[in-house]
């Protein structure tokens, strides 16, 4: 790239103010992507400046906790226009990177500032993504790392706070329909993949019963040709070396856009946060993680000189029996086998009761404090393929249709009450369910309440009716989107929004 090309850009900048800390760049940008011996074309993230990280083959933002505020301005250098969500952190309303609805996208050649500051609860793993049409598909991801320490009193924390950052962003590529796997292979036009679910739906939609509870469905509509782990895939993973005995804090990013994995790791880990939100440590040697989740682990490599590779597979919840992977070693002599893309068995799907059997298990480090006034909201996930998805409406963003228009029917809130959604599931699929602006507690799923986890993603029972209970206090103003996290039923108009009643907006 020309070197003079990011200060004329940086001219251009909207709202852009000098503040003590230089600003880190982020750069989105069309790249090759070499997978065997062939050559994809897909979006990126490059970047550089003091927020700017590059370690495991990946790269990201990196801030630390109480030194610094998030400080970033995006560049488009794509041929379209760009939006950046900083998924999971919560600044104010009108940074928040949705199109129209919170930000103007920036337009190609175009740069823009985000600036906001850090609050403890923003500590932890995240991600950047594109959140306009199919860009997130297309590769526009990047891992976003608050480095603090662990809230005081939470086991572990001398030796969590010591660990080494290992991360692993989790990617799916190459998307197609499942009832035709041949016109997508060689095209990967998302576009192309969702008008075979348009059609779908057009086909259904008029005898549509919007009053049955479907039964759990077996599989899902996308596939992907190729998973990723640090835009590598298991054919020739990213191999990273340290020390027997080393503490390691493994950030495993779901920054796919439809798959579910299943993380299986080589030894026992603990886990101890959930999409950035510490939980109370557990141990295990396997978790589902659905679209847009994020989990931290710590592992601890084993004292052996027996034992030098220590590979950590994320297997795709679908009956694909696909991976991807990374892999530690220890010591210079190492091998490191041949992996294959495909193991012997299907793990299953998250959403046939494991993933919500698992939630249930999850408890808060700080659970919300209890309260009796609840406003509760009552939501059905109705239609298909997110098309009439949330009380059998669809609402769109640009660039699906042509024009912004604010959400007819959004679930209005007062500043500080405390509210709860419920969803109730009529449909066949799990979905994974984002809210922009807070993070949530899950207190209920299909009829049992407990003290679950905070998170910002949550994956619903499949079909039958079930339920899912998250809550949050409201005390962020705005325009807040709370969406299904697979691509394309987002697009398809899964989503609906928050907004506070009587709070005057910036923009
Ligand atoms: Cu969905």
């Amino acid at each position: 790239m020309d070197a003079a090309f990011v200060p004329l850009l940086l001219l251009s900048s909207v709202g852009y103010a000098s503040g003590a800390l230089a600003a880190t760049n982020v750069r989105v940008v069309l790249e090759d992507l070499v997978i065997g011996d062939e050559t994809y074309k897909r979006y990126a993230m490059k970047g550089d400046g003091p927020q700017w990280f590059e370690q495991d083959g990946t790269a990201g933002i990196k801030v630390r906790f109480g030194d610094d505020s998030f400080k970033v301005v995006y560049h488009n250098l794509l041929d379209v226009p760009t939006v950046i969500h900083q998924h999971g952190l919560t600044p104010s309303h009108n940074l928040d990177g949705v199109p129209y609805m919170s930000t103007p996208p920036i337009q190609p050649s175009r740069s823009s500032l985000v600036e906001f500051p850090l609050t403890y609860e923003n500590t932890g793993t995240y991600f950047l993504h594109s959140h306009y049409g199919f860009q997130h598909e297309l590769g526009v991801g990047a891992p976003v790392i608050v480095e603090a320490p662990m809230p005081l009193g939470y086991p572990l924390r001398s030796r969590i706070r010591r660990a080494k950052d290992v991360v692993m962003m989790l990617e799916d590529f190459g998307g197609y329909f499942a009832d035709n796997e041949t016109t997508n292979l060689d095209g990967f036009s998302p576009n192309e993949v969702y008008q075979e679910l348009v059609d779908a739906w057009g086909d259904d939609s008029g005898e549509w019963d919007y009053e049955e509870c479907m039964a759990p469905g077996d599989g899902m509509d996308v596939h992907f040709r190729y998973h990723l782990c640090n835009s590598k895939t298991l054919l020739d993973p990213v191999v990273v070396k340290h020390r027997p005995g080393d503490d390691l804090r493994i950030r495993v990013i779901s920054g796919t856009t439809m798959s579910n994995y299943k993380l299986e790791f080589p030894v026992n880990v603990t886990l101890i946060a959930v999409d950035g939100q510490p939980v109370k440590p557990k141990r295990m040697d396997t978790f589902w993680i659905a679209v847009a989740q994020r989990a931290d682990f710590l592992m601890t490599i084993p004292r052996t000189k027996n034992k030098k590779v220590f590979p950590i597979f994320a297997r795709v919840a679908s009956d694909k029996k696909q991976r991807s992977g990374l892999v530690i070693t220890t010591g210079s002599k190492a091998n490191v086998p041949e992996y294959s893309l495909t193991t012997d068995d299907a793990v299953g799907d998250m959403g046939d009761g494991v993933g919500t059997k698992q939630e249930m298990t999850l408890e808060a480090w700080k659970p919300l404090s209890p309260r009796r006034d609840v406003h509760w909201f009552h939501l059905n996930i109705t239609g298909d393929n997110g098309f009439n998805a949330i009380n059998r409406v669809s609402y769109q963003l640009p660039p699906t249709v042509p024009t912004y228009t604010p959400n007819p029917n959004p679930l209005v809130v007062k500043y500080g009450e405390r509210v709860c959604i419920q969803l109730r599931n009529f449909n066949a699929d799990a979905h994974p369910f984002h809210m922009h602006g807070k993070s949530f507690q899950v207190v209920e799923i299909d009829g049992q309440e407990f003290n679950g986890a905070m998170r910002d993603v949550v994956l619903t029972p499949k079909g039958d009716c079930k339920t899912v209970s998250f809550c949050f206090d409201a005390t962020n103003p705005g325009v807040w989107p709370l969406h299904c996290h697979m691509a394309y039923h987002l697009y398809a108009g899964m989503l609906t929004t928050i907004e506070y009643e009587g709070v005057a907006l910036s923009s």
